[in-house]
């Protein structure tokens, strides 16, 4: 596994509970670089990014918010996240609402681009993610990264997605809130929607692994986007967009675990995590267990399963 590098994106303009900008301090507090160390990885803190001068931006739609500052962090953390990759890191970004990603995947896809391979993501939220600007009724940008991802129109005011993610290289996991107008949108783009129902019934596993295999055929980067709400709220409180009926601690941890024995992810985003609104550190706590368990932490080390 390349060298992890932390970048810290102290962000809650995408949403209107403030706190996700401690999220950075939360996850250094938490102890995130000495787990992955302790696993044998090197590691540099990149610090936190700042936000660039702000340009005056406007969107037809009354109701969106903080525009021109989710456009300035959509840029600067484009770059980094490039300028990441291009090192042969493992970027991993600490969040910072979800509007984040609106800049990492964009970084993602500079570099998968020049690298001349397909760049695949994995959404791993209760939320689709899925309005434009144009569409979202509550103005809060932290709903959209996964229509700028894929290219949909209502982005004027962002720089061009540098190339948009096919919808079939799109997997929505854990999913079990969505609007009208991001359901109507979805059903005439091909994305794979493992909403809850879907783990019910067909588990946690199999969706996964049929997704990893397509990413590991196409010779794919894969850009993982880690939600706090893809959790149960039961266990990870700190989130402001908590919905009920999330994955567990053991499916979140065999989650990782694929991840890690797929050897396939190449960038990480770790988004909305509100420390105001943590029980003692625990989901903080948790969240770098689950890094954890990504970058290869096991309970006992059995030789790695035969297709994997
Ligand atoms: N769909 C709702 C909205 O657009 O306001 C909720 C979005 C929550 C997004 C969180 C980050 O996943
Ligand atoms: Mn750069
Ligand atoms: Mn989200
Ligand atoms: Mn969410």
């Amino acid at each position: 596994m390349p060298n992890a590098i932390l970048i810290g994106a102290p962000i809650d303009s995408g949403q209107r509970y403030p706190g996700c900008l401690m999220g950075p301090a939360a996850y250094r507090v938490a102890g995130l670089a000495q787990a992955i160390r302790d696993l044998g990885h090197g590691l540099q803190d990149w610090g936190d990014v700042a936000l660039p001068d702000l340009k005056p931006l406007t969107c037809p739609n009354p109701a969106v918010h903080s525009l021109p500052e989710t456009v300035g962090w959509t840029e600067i953390l484009a770059d980094r996240v490039d300028d990441a990759l291009s090192q042969n890191g493992l970027p991993i970004i600490l969040g910072g609402d979800h509007s984040l990603a609106l800049g990492t995947v964009a970084g993602a896809a500079a570099f998968a681009r020049r690298q001349d391979r397909p760049l695949f993501l994995l959404w791993l939220d209760a939320h689709s993610d899925f309005h434009t600007p144009l569409t979202t009724t509550s103005g809060n940008l932290h709903g959209t990264p996964v229509a700028y991802i894929a290219g949909r129109d209502g982005f004027d005011a962002f720089p061009p997605f540098p190339a948009p993610i096919p919808p079939q290289n799109i997997c929505l996991y854990g999913i079990r809130s969505v609007d009208p107008a991001e359901h109507a949108a979805l059903l005439t783009h091909d994305i794979a929607i493992n909403d809850m129902r879907v783990l019910d019934e067909a588990g946690i596993v199999a969706p996964l692994r049929a997704f990893l295999d397509r990413v590991r055929k196409a010779g794919g980067m894969l850009h993982v986007s880690l939600d706090v709400d893809f959790l149960d709220p039961s266990i990870a409180p700190a989130v402001g967009t908590t919905v009920p009926g999330g994955t567990t601690f053991r499916e979140a941890h065999l989650v990782m675990e694929l991840l890690h024995e797929s050897d396939l992810v190449t960038s990480l985003d770790l988004v909305e995590l509100n420390p105001f609104l943590d029980e003692r550190g625990r989901t903080a706590r948790l969240m770098v267990d689950l890094v954890a368990s990504l970058m290869g932490r096991k309970v006992f080390d059995r030789p790695t399963r035969g297709h994997m």
